[in-house]
């Protein structure tokens, strides 16, 4: 243990979050093992790390040699862009099901509700029903909720199961950029069929043309943009309600010793919802007072934490590589976990704290972990269940309780919609702040930044560093996902961090009583990005398509095939997106190329790439400058 010991890194080197800090601390004393201990004892594999292997068929595992890229084929004789296209294209492939498959879950609870067969949950925005219902062409008036609803189920399906024509949310594209699509064949058709289409031509033997692949490999990621994960936030919006800004608390602070701690991390809204009704249940709210405690705290992490934090301002404890430190703490009674970066460690940290540990949807299970399925046409038999235990952990707590005592306030909930509103006017209005203020050089650009946080690099610091840059150089910064809760944890999604902005750009921000960080949900919540995008577009006065805004997306410490889907999706919207951490591509092939230039030359936009804050805050800025420059709007 102590050579092992000997070898980890400082924790000042592993994060820049004190309370996941202190955690690492008390974890490396307790002898328990966390996910950047692990990463600091398994290198990541050179050859993978430049995708430049190939386990397609039983002729390989075939191994090319990155740093002479041509040298050798693989035995099918399928080159080092074809192998790398292939895998590019399959990471695509996993994180487009991944929001489709959340966004499919989302629309079968509408139809149900819709149906009548649901009955926990109701369409809580209507306006926001009759708003996305129009976006895609179904006539609203004179129509009742339940009539406007039942049509946009129907059309939504399309989403998924349409095998030919154009996805829905296809209307909601900028006319220029569909054209852009429509010559490029790469409109997606339906979800279900383009990452059908894109598995089978990675299968081997098929697809052996990496531009060829990869048109797929667009189409695949804006069924995933434009579709699944568009789907899933409106959905979202219209049953649970469209986010307004609220003040809320991040940090692991927001755990408290003398109550019943219960944390949901994962993705999907509707068990965190019912875990609300839960935790405000009468009955249960006595229970826990009647084992000892003040009350029930219900506390969110990851993208789950980050989605109800934006919606109704539920504490967050914290983003993905703290799931696991954050049980460290010896507070958490329990923790439900639902879909998509769920750490199998979990399970181990979660034993060595005597933390309950559930899993609740069908498509995740982890072994030794205790399963409560969790059923929306009866949700409250597993989220009381979750509630029930969790007490009879806190009536019983064995180990110390050591809560680090940080907790940052901010502003989170800013959906497009309130953006619009807050700025004084609407995107289709004729005042036009937003783009008014892009025009008149106040704001400099638009810049999205997104992710995970990744063990493999200094949790928070690529993130943090990267968006103070931005925005003291003007730039309006529209976050989500792991890196929304990061700065949050810094205090940049308050009004107060307006100091740390440009001239422009905190004048504005003190004139609306804004963040320069504007949080806007989970990771699936890019799409609200997209619509964003879109609006300006429609709006006028930054050009026709969205490659020609003044805007650019980075995701630093980006560690998910999903983020690869969002990237791509956005990289074929028009838009620069820059990547840190680590690109799973060879250098100087052919394939780079195409991503870093080729694509941008066919009318969309290109991949960058740099582990390093202030290099990657210089590109975007260039960036942005250049479309400014090319609008005639440059000073
Ligand atoms: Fe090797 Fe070709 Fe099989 Fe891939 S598909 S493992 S490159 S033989
Ligand atoms: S949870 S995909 S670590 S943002 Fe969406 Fe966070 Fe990335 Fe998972």
């Amino acid at each position: 243990k102590k050579t092992k010991e000997k070898t980890l890194p400082d924790i000042q080197d592993i994060t820049i979050c004190d309370s996941t800090g202190q955690m690492i601390e008390k974890a490396r004393k307790d002898g328990v093992e966390l996910c950047f201990d692990r990463s600091a004892t398994m290198k990541a594999c050179p050859i993978g790390a430049d995708s430049a292997c190939c386990k397609h068929c039983a002729m390989g595992p075939c191994r090319l040699n990155a740093k002479d890229p041509y040298a050798k084929v693989g035995v099918c004789g399928a080159t080092i862009d074809t192998i790398q296209a292939r895998n590019f294209g399959r990471m695509i492939a996993a994180g487009a099901a991944a929001h489709t498959d959340h966004g499919m879950a989302m629309l079968d609870l509408f139809r149900e509700v819709v149906n009548g067969k649901i009955t926990d949950y109701t369409i809580k925005d209507p306006i926001k029903l009759n708003e996305v219902a129009a976006s895609i062409g179904i006539e609203t008036e004179e129509k009742t909720t339940e009539e406007v609803a039942h049509a946009l189920y129907e059309e939504l399906e399309r989403t998924y199961t349409q095998v030919e024509g154009e996805v829905p949310f296809a209307k909601r594209v900028p006319p220029k950029t569909l054209e852009t699509w429509r010559k490029l064949d790469i409109v997606p058709r339906g979800a279900m069929r383009e990452i059908m289409e894109m598995m089978h031509r990675t299968h081997m033997g098929v697809d052996q043309h990496y531009e060829n692949i990869m048109k797929q490999g667009n189409r695949t990621a804006l069924s995933d943009g434009w579709g699944g994960s568009m789907v899933a936030t409106e959905i979202s919006d219209i049953l649970f309600g469209t986010p307004v800004p609220v003040a809320a608390e991040v940090n692991m602070g927001v755990l408290k010793e003398n109550q019943v701690n219960i944390i949901i991390h994962g993705h999907e809204p509707n068990l965190f919802e019912s875990m609300m009704a839960s935790v405000n249940s009468p009955a249960l709210t006595q229970a826990a007072k009647d084992a000892g405690a003040e009350g029930l705290n219900l506390v969110g992490m990851c993208c789950s934490g980050a989605e109800m934090l934006s919606r109704h301002g539920i504490p967050h404890a914290g983003n993905f590589t703290s799931t696991e430190a954050i049980m460290v703490t010896g507070a958490v009674d329990a923790m439900a976990v639902d879909v998509q970066c769920i750490q199998q460690g979990l399970s181990k940290v979660a034993d060595c704290y005597g933390t309950y540990l559930f899993t609740t949807n069908p498509r995740c299970h982890i072994e030794n972990t205790e399963h409560i399925e969790f059923h929306e046409d009866d949700p409250s038999s597993c989220t009381d269940e979750v509630v029930i235990k969790a007490i009879s952990r806190f009536k019983s707590r064995k180990y110390p309780v050591q809560i680090p005592n940080i907790r940052n306030t901010g502003i989170h909930g800013f959906s497009y919609e309130y953006i619009n509103y807050m700025l004084g006017g609407t995107f289709r209005g004729s005042y036009t702040p937003l783009n008014d203020n892009i025009i008149n050089g106040r704001i400099r650009g638009v810049a999205g930044v997104v992710g995970c946080t990744n063990p493999r690099v200094k949790q928070d610091w690529v993130h943090v560093e990267l968006v103070k840059e931005l925005i003291r150089n003007d730039v309006l910064v529209l976050q989500t996902g792991c890196s929304q809760i990061a700065l949050a944890k810094e205090g940049l999604c308050s009004p107060e961090a307006a100091y740390l902005a440009g001239p422009g750009l905190s004048e504005v921000c003190e004139a609306v009583g804004m963040p320069p960080v504007l949080g806007m949900g989970s990771c699936v919540d890019n799409s609200r990005i997209l619509i964003a995008a879109s609006e300006m577009v429609k709006v006028g006065g930054l050009g026709e398509s969205i490659a020609e805004l003044p805007v650019a997306g980075a995701a630093p410490e980006w560690m998910s095939e999903k983020a690869i889907s969002i990237g791509q999706y956005f990289v074929a919207s028009g838009v620069y997106t820059v990547f840190g951490v680590t690109f799973p591509v060879t250098q100087n092939t052919r394939f780079h190329d195409l991503l870093f230039n080729g694509l941008e030359k066919q009318g969309l936009g290109k991949w960058g790439f740099t582990p390093d804050p202030y290099e990657m805050a210089q590109k975007m800025i260039a960036h942005i400058d250049a479309k400014r420059k090319a609008l005639g709007i440059h000073k």
